[in-house]
């Protein structure tokens, strides 16, 4: 924490965790801990001969899977050995520099109008223009990727309505600033008298546009006497498809335009709409590439120092944090060695107790705050403010500071030139030989293209800040279905190990560069689908050792039975109480568990799959994105957090194998011990009991979607049987192959 005399001159203030000694004693309890259990592994590897075979390697197996995640254990250390919490000072920033404030640039991205309903983009967009900030220094650009004319007609109406909205928010401090929301929460008139009336008036303006933007959608076009409204609309025409379309810029308001003022006469921030041009036979680089185009056609229209980087179903929820952001960069004496100030991504409609994990608490509310520590968070890809600088490939110099108010350059102020202009910049031919995508500009080639984008800049010597605001900064929309969630982790997951294979390795691009921790850190998100392997052999190997009642484990009287018990518990009641900090219930935390197993289970492997594929050069992916809005019936299952299963998916084939797989071994190792008593006593075999038991339990929705449910949402009945099969093959096959007696003990 800095303090003495300048502490009135910041505008921003960073403390870090206390009690940070009894985290560290915890950690080198459970370092010991760990280091025990490797020599016992080490001393006590059974012989390999004769019957042994199979424990032999039931063995070197589990030594292998310790060893990974006692290792990737110390990598999550990155992340908690310093945390670092940062405040600001927006009415200082305000004081001393509302003259100065630097011009800012907001980027919206679709790709889709069915994926992205045009009506949820345009409440992302409003939201963002009535930010509480000098409107003749905002601008805000829409990229749509599809070349959709609904969507370019729901963004003119959005400008239409931004008359009336924009003064109403001013007059009313409206919170938050997506009509949408706002209306959602607000179902009668905060006030009395006139300004009731005006609230209703707002209220149905938006109501009628959103019917308009509604009717569009359903017909799939727009009706032909808003054509003729807009000179626009004459750039589509029946030939134009979301893969092939020429560059399209309309700047729907011009800000430096005098004429374009809202209702009641004060100006309003830059409105434009991009598509860029798109060829069937040009890669078209996906987001990173739309990005490209925006910083292009910006740099022509308004060229703001700051660039804020949002995704279209993620509206702002705090008209005041361009301010905060700015407090960062802005700072006369840190505020020079900042390339971008990340928001936690936050979402809207997670459930009280979050069934599938989706609100990445623990990412927001630990992981980030002690990537802070260590120098900078990972640029995330939405809710990211950026010197624009940084993103064009500048090197930090300590010596130079940044001077955010003076690189405007001289712009022209003539819509249609404008546009001319801009379209040329964003054609298919205009990136080749340059370095956009490589130099320049988001990287090209990944599928998490905002990961290496940040680690590059961080790589360039610039830090970065994690912002995590008491009122959120941004909202968005997270999956309602298991398949959703896990299709989505597949793709984070395998974009995270392509970099770790890539010339990006943080350890080789980072060499020298970056500080140790983050390495760490970067490399624990890089190797999560790895994770897989190990789980899967302790979800399969295990059970089957209890079955064939080979032990694994220490017997419980021995004293090498401490440090097991030790560690599985210290870590998970760490766990537990790191959970509830976060602000997960109890239930939550549970939940939490089981989608830690299922995604190791059924994502992370594919994405480890397609990682090897691709590195063998055979690309393909089988698995592709579908929307978020979902139907009645699965949102009504998801609010009463019911798990949705229900589609013929090879993800939920070996989740429900290893539920069924998991039971029979635990009910016939228990009833070998109990009746048959095979072993004479369980106290060698207690650990994978207790594993084999907490697998089961954590999988009861599982059984539950199998045999009990009724209605949708339920496991398709082909699933069951085939995942029944594939148990019980696996239940007969190693007795067949070596007979049951020879897998006792040695
Ligand atoms: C969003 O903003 C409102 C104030 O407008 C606040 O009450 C609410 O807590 C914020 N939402 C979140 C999730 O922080
Ligand atoms: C709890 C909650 O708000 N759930 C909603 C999240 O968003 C989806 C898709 O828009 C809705 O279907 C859920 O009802």
């Amino acid at each position: 924490m800095r303090g003495g005399v300048g502490d009135e001159a910041v505008l921003f203030e960073t403390k870090r965790a206390k009690g940070r000694i009894w985290y560290k004693l915890y950690f080198c309890s459970v370092l010991a801990g760990l280091c025990m259990i490797w020599v016992y592994r080490a001393l006590q590897i059974p012989g390999g001969g004769g019957g042994g075979r199979g424990r032999w390697w039931a063995w070197i197996g589990i030594f292998g899977a310790e060893l990974w995640f006692s290792l990737y254990w110390i990598l999550t250390q990155a992340v908690r050995w310093n945390p670092t919490y940062r405040y600001t000072f927006k009415e200082r920033l305000s004081q001393r520099y509302e003259d100065k404030l630097p011009n800012v640039d907001i980027f919206v991205c679709t790709a889709d109008p069915t994926i992205e309903p045009p009506i949820m983009v345009i409440n992302t967009v409003l939201s963002v223009m009535a930010y509480q900030y000098p409107v003749e220094k905002l601008s805000v650009y829409l990229s749509d990727d599809s070349g959709s004319e609904l969507t370019f007609y729901a963004l003119l109406e959005a400008s239409r309505f931004a008359k009336a909205w924009l003064p109403f928010c001013k007059k009313f401090k409206v919170e938050p600033r997506s009509p949408a929301a706002y209306f959602e929460e607000t179902l009668v008139s905060p006030r009395e008298g006139a300004e009731a009336v005006d609230w209703l008036a707002t209220k149905s303006l938006y109501e009628e546009m959103e019917n308009r933007i509604d009717v569009a959608v359903k017909l799939g076009r727009v009706p032909a006497d808003q054509h003729k409204q807009h000179k626009g609309f004459s750039q589509w025409n029946s030939a134009i498809t979301r893969r092939d379309h020429q560059a399209i810029v309309e700047i729907l308001i011009n800000g430096r335009d005098e004429k374009s003022l809202d209702d009641e006469q004060f100006a309003l921030p830059t409105l434009v709409y991009m598509a860029r041009e798109k060829r069937p036979s040009h890669h078209h680089n996906f987001k990173a590439g739309a990005m490209n185009s925006l910083l292009r056609v910006s740099s022509e229209i308004s060229n703001g120092a700051i660039i804020l980087n949002v995704d279209c179903d993620m509206y702002s929820n705090n008209s005041e944090i361009v301010k905060d952001a700015l407090c960062f960069l802005m700072d006369e004496e840190k505020g020079h060695e900042f390339a971008y100030v990340q928001l936690p991504q936050i979402f809207k409609n997670i459930t009280k107790n979050d069934i599938y994990g989706n609100s990445l608490r623990l990412m927001t509310e630990v992981d980030f705050h002690g990537l802070d520590g260590v120098g900078g968070p990972l640029y995330t890809g939405s809710g990211c403010f950026h010197r624009r600088e940084c993103l064009m490939g500048k090197k930090y110099d300590a010596n130079s500071k940044a001077q955010l108010e003076l690189s405007r350059k001289n712009l022209e102020a003539n819509t249609s030139i404008l546009e001319e202009k801009a379209k040329h910049l964003v054609t298919c031919s205009y990136e080749n030989n340059t370095e956009w995508g490589k130099e320049m500009g988001l990287k090209y080639g990944s599928p998490v293209e905002d990961v290496i984008t940040g680690l590059s800049i961080q790589c360039r010597g610039w830090k970065s800040i994690y912002f995590n605001p008491s009122r959120t900064g941004f909202l968005g929309v997270a999956p309602v279905t298991l398949a959703q969630t896990l299709v989505q982790h597949k793709r984070w997951s395998e974009g995270d190990l392509q970099i770790f294979f890539s010339k990006y390795c943080p350890f080789i691009f980072g060499h020298d560069k970056i500080t140790l921790g983050l390495k760490l850190a970067y490399t624990m998100y890089c190797l999560w689908s790895p994770c897989s392997l190990p789980t899967l052999y302790y979800v399969v190997i295990l059970p089957m050792a209890l079955l064939h009642c080979i032990s694994l484990y220490p017997n419980i009287n021995s004293i090498w039975f401490m440090p097991f018990a030790y560690v599985i518990v210290a870590t998970k009641l760490y766990s537990l109480s790191e959970s509830l900090w976060a602000g997960y219930t109890l239930k939550g935390w549970w939940n939490e568990q089981r989608m830690w197993l299922f995604k190791r289970l059924a994502s992370y492997p594919f994405a480890v799959v397609d990682t090897f594929l691709k590195l063998l050069g055979v690309n393909k992916s089988a698995f592709v994105v579908t929307a978020k809005v979902a139907d009645k019936e699965v949102s009504k299952r998801y609010e009463q957090e019911i798990m949705e299963f229900g589609s013929h998916s090879l993800m939920f084939t070996i989740l429900a194998t290893i539920a069924i797989l998991n039971v029979i071994c635990l009910m016939s190792g228990v009833k070998q011990m109990v009746w048959e008593g095979e072993v004479g006593s369980p106290d060698s075999l207690l650990v994978q009991l207790v594993v084999c038991g907490t697998v089961v339990l954590i999988n009861i929705p599982v059984y539950e979607a199998m045999f009990l449910r009724s209605g949708g949402g339920r496991m398709p009945n082909s699933i069951t049987f085939i995942s029944i099969a594939l148990a019980i093959l696996a239940y007969v096959l190693p007795m067949r192959q070596n007979g049951s007696a020879s897998l006792v003990f040695p």
